[in-house]
């Protein structure tokens, strides 16, 4: 049964993006590739955490999401936002990394499926995890549900994370838990959804047993798995 997305309320945090921004979050919601790198820049070198940083980005591209809904952007300008928010991550980064132990923890396989894209914050979970010692098998975008129990049979991981920025996602992720019952590997994972159109309604949907719209959130559910400490960061 396909399920429309009136079914699944979007978080408010999600929704209301808008609603308090910073100097930063503004830069990225007038476009401004140059000035964002100047300011993340700035404030890391002032000693600012770099998950508010990080925070404050995404909350400009809640407002660019806001603005494409409403027909003030088109995709030219989400994406050209997808670019400006890539270049804050990639310096961004070798901060995020410092942020936990780097002690061997566990493995986690990480996957945005079939009908989604959509990979940043997946991808700022990656580096969260690894910074924290996991071993992070990332299948991509668009991912087939297949592919995934393909994938937990190989790598027998502790954690599968779902990252989902779209609300047609949520079919595939129901797919890909019900193939790893069917392929008797569910019980031995715990699994996470997670991105910022994920709710508790989403993880009763899947099935899942954990879901979070911050990854560092996630890293510290991911720490609890596998019995290991949640840094400051977390
Ligand atoms: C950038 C962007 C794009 C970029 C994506 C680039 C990329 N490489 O990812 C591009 C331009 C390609 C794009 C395309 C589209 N997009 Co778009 N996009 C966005 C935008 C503006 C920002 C998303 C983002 O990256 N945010 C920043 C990241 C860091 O946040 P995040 O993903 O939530 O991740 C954080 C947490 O959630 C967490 N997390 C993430 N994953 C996981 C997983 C786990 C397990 C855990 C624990 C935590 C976790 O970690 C992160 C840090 O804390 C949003 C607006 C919004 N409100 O978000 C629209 C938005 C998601 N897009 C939307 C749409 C409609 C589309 C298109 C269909 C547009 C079109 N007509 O073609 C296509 C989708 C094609 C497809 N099939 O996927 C809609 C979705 C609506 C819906 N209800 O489903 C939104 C909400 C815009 C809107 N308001 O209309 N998009």
């Amino acid at each position: 049964m396909r399920h429309a997305v009136r079914e699944f309320p979007l978080s408010p945090r999600f929704v209301e993006g808008g609603s308090m921004s910073s100097v930063l979050s503004q830069a990225i919601v007038e476009l401004e590739p140059q000035r964002v790198a100047t300011l993340v820049g700035e404030r890391l070198e002032a000693g600012h955490d770099p998950l508010q940083v990080l925070a404050e980005c995404r909350q400009g591209m809640a407002i660019v999401g806001e603005r494409f809904q409403s027909g003030e952007y088109f995709l030219s300008e989400l994406l050209l936002s997808a670019e400006i928010f890539k270049d804050a991550v990639r310096i961004l980064e070798p901060y995020l990394a410092k942020s936990g132990p780097p002690e061997p923890a566990g493995a986690v396989v990480l996957a945005t499926l079939k009908g989604d894209i959509h990979d940043l914050g997946k991808n700022i979970l990656a580096t969260l995890l690894r910074a924290h010692g996991f071993v992070v098998h990332d299948l991509g975008v668009n991912v087939p549900p297949a592919v995934v129990v393909d994938k937990v049979r190989e790598t027998r991981p502790d954690l599968v994370g779902f990252s989902a920025l779209i609300t047609t996602a949520f079919e595939s992720m129901r797919e890909a838990a019900g193939l790893l019952e069917q392929a008797g590997l569910r019980d031995g994972v715990k699994l996470m959804v997670g991105g910022g159109v994920t709710t508790p309604a989403v993880k009763q949907f899947v099935g899942a047993d954990f879901q979070s719209t911050d990854a560092s959130a996630g890293v510290a559910y991911c720490l609890s798995v596998v019995g290991g400490q949640a840094s400051h960061a977390c």
